[in-house]
């Protein structure tokens, strides 16, 4: 990390115009972002945001875990890995009437986007039809909906497009080099591949990954250089904080400095300019203050609503009292429904 007295690096990288024509970030260009004095790379990642979105206005988003657990993979992060002793138990695919129960009363708390989540390694033929039951079902209440199953096969995307999917979120978690470090039944590329079936079916993408896992600053650059690489790069780019849970290999890995998270952040909105990048898990941990700073590094979504999938989210009081404070106002939602 450089010295508090050193001088300001100047920024020679023209700024893709937008993100089909995006220009490849190199890891160290991005590393250059994330190395600048705080100050610096805060007025960037302003400037950047306030050329593409209302700085004032964040999505709401609610999750809800469809099912939950007995996960055959193994990301050492994950509460719902079967092979890790977490408490967290396995359940069935949710039935439509209780997700509509569950997506009404997040429309009524005032989210506009719901995103279920499953705990699989890969969903089969007969759990996509149901998926796309669920999926017709949240639509039909006018939210936009997002999914986050797995990795797919050849013509699963396309059919949850034709239920009426708006996104689909698959992320990469981490740099190339420090993949392995963290998940081995999946590898790099089966996300990479199951990213480009969910773009070729015409679903946006929700991509991101997970800070705060022991990597280096280098591969926290190299996580964000092959988001922004992605052609075009995903419509949406949820930044996790680590949420360390109880059974999981990661449950003790040290904190990461929170000015390092919201570097990430800042870092994501200059190489995604377009993209809403999400705030997603690690917020009730975080405070109101680092909060704000994220807010003003550009991220411009959150998760709303007192769960994550099987972890613990700011209740939606406090979300609409910190951003009350901030006089800041929810977005409106960007798919038409
Ligand atoms: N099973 C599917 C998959 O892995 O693609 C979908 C659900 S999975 C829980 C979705 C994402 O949640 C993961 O890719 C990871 O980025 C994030 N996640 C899971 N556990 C987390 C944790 N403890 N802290 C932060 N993010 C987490
Ligand atoms: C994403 O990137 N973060 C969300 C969503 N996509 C599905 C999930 C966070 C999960 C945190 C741990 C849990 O609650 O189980
Ligand atoms: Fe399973 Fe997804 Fe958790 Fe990995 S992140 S263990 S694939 S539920």
């Amino acid at each position: 990390m450089s010295s508090v007295f050193e001088q300001p690096v100047t920024l020679h990288r023209p700024r893709p115009a937008d993100a089909a024509l995006a220009l490849r970030w190199s890891v160290d260009a991005v590393e250059r972002l994330f190395d600048l004095p705080f100050p610096e790379l805060m007025h960037q990642a302003q400037t950047v945001h306030r050329e593409n979105f209302d700085p004032s206005r964040v999505e709401f988003a609610t999750l809800l875990s469809v099912k939950t657990g007995g996960c055959p993979e193994d990301c050492n992060y994950c509460p719902q890995a079967a092979r890790f002793d977490t408490g967290v138990e396995a359940t069935k695919l949710m039935e439509p009437d209780e997700v509509r129960v569950a997506a009404q009363r997040a429309k009524d708390a005032g989210a506009t986007r719901f995103c279920m989540g499953a705990a699989w390694r890969a969903p089969k033929d007969r759990d996509i039809e149901k998926v796309a039951e669920l999926v017709r079902t949240v639509k039909a209440l006018g939210l936009e909906t997002c999914a986050t199953l797995g990795m797919l096969e050849d013509g699963h995307a396309q059919t949850l497009q034709s239920a009426g999917l708006d996104y689909y979120n698959h992320n990469l978690d981490s740099a190339p080099d420090f993949y392995g470090d963290i998940i081995t039944t999946r590898d790099y590329q089966d996300r990479l591949d199951t990213l480009q079936r969910v773009r070729s079916a015409g679903v946006k993408v929700c991509c991101g990954g997970i800070v705060g896992m022991g990597e280096t600053r280098r591969q926290r650059a190299g996580l964000v250089a092959e988001l922004a690489n992605l052609t075009p790069y995903p419509e949406s780019v949820p930044i996790n904080n680590l949420v360390k849970v109880e059974g999981t290999p990661l449950a003790s890995q040290a904190d990461l400095d929170p000015f390092e998270f919201v570097r990430t952040i800042a870092v994501a909105r200059i190489t995604m300019p377009t993209a809403r990048v999400r705030l997603s898990a690690g917020r009730q941990q975080m405070g109101d203050g680092v909060q704000a700073l994220c807010f003003l590094a550009g991220a411009n979504s959150i998760f709303y609503g007192d769960k994550l999938l099987t972890t613990g989210n700011p209740d939606t009081d406090a979300d609409v009292a910190l951003l009350q404070r901030l006089g800041m106002t929810r977005a409106a939602p960007e798919v038409q429904p």
